[in-house]
């Protein structure tokens, strides 16, 4: 990253950070990603902050891409994987701005895509395999039962286990951007990333990683608001899936 932050791609991977209100833990995501993924250009979505995220974004070389107000993640994260496409970018990553993710991690992500393994590769927590122990995250009961029935919604909706839906750890090739733009319209812009994704027939890994807690300030998703969302959510995976394998199909015949 340079000094002086140039909208125009200085090289061929984006990496953006959404971020509202983070002015604490930002700059030490952003020195990770410097040191981490030298080769990468970076944006922060500044939603509407109202403290200083926006200037120690630009203080540590990022682009910053401000909301006047606050839009929701729903739009950051669109807006995010838009200017990559619109910017032509070959691949994209994200990461959470609470240092939640580690760049080692986004990087090896962004080597699966770039190896062609896959057009997109999501960071998993809940996945097991490459050195990862199965339960390594204990949640608490009440997550315990949301990631639960986020896992039998999704396995429901796309046909194929899916462990850790609500991962905004991504990296995605050129092919994927357009898909990953486009506006969401629920409360879980990654679930519905993912049934886009299988709706355009790219191909979607999940890769077991580690992440940390969150550095400092609350989680989006937390008491009364995440349990509506869990439920929401899930319910509406289940009946997607249900559609897609009784209704879909003959309506598909009769066309
Ligand atoms: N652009 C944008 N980013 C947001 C918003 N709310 C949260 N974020 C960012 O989105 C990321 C994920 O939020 P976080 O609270 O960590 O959610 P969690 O990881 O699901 O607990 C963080 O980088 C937040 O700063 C929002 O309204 N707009
Ligand atoms: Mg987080």
């Amino acid at each position: 990253m340079s000094s002086e932050p140039s909208e125009s791609p200085q090289h061929d991977t984006l990496v953006f950070v959404p971020a509202l209100n983070e002015e604490e833990s930002l700059p030490a995501v952003l020195d990770e990603l410097r040191a981490g993924l030298p080769d990468v250009d970076v944006l922060v979505v500044d939603d509407g902050s109202t403290d200083a995220t926006a200037d120690v974004a630009r203080a540590a070389g990022a682009a910053v891409l401000s909301f006047g107000e606050n839009r929701g993640l729903r739009e950051g994260v669109a807006a995010g994987y838009r200017w990559a496409h619109e910017h032509g970018y070959a691949l994209a990553g994200r990461v959470d701005a609470d240092g939640q993710h580690p760049v080692a991690e986004l990087a090896r992500l962004l080597e699966l895509v770039r190896a062609g393994e896959c057009d997109v590769a999501v960071g998993s927590r809940f996945a097991a395999g490459d050195g990862h122990a199965e339960y390594r995250y204990e949640p608490s009961p009440a997550r315990q039962l949301g990631t639960a029935l986020l896992r039998r919604g999704m396995r429901a909706a796309l046909g194929r286990p899916f462990r850790d839906a609500t991962s905004g750890m991504y990296a995605a090739r050129a092919a994927a951007l357009p898909v990953l733009a486009e506006p969401y319209e629920s409360g879980a812009p990654e679930v519905e990333s993912l049934l886009r994704l299988r709706e355009a027939g790219l191909r979607v890994l999940e890769v077991p990683v580690q992440m940390r807690q969150r550095a400092s300030g609350e989680s989006r998703l937390r008491g009364r608001r995440a349990v509506e969302l869990v439920v929401t959510v899930a319910a509406t995976l289940l009946l997607y899936g249900l559609w897609r394998r009784f209704v879909s199909p003959r309506a598909r015949r009769t066309r």
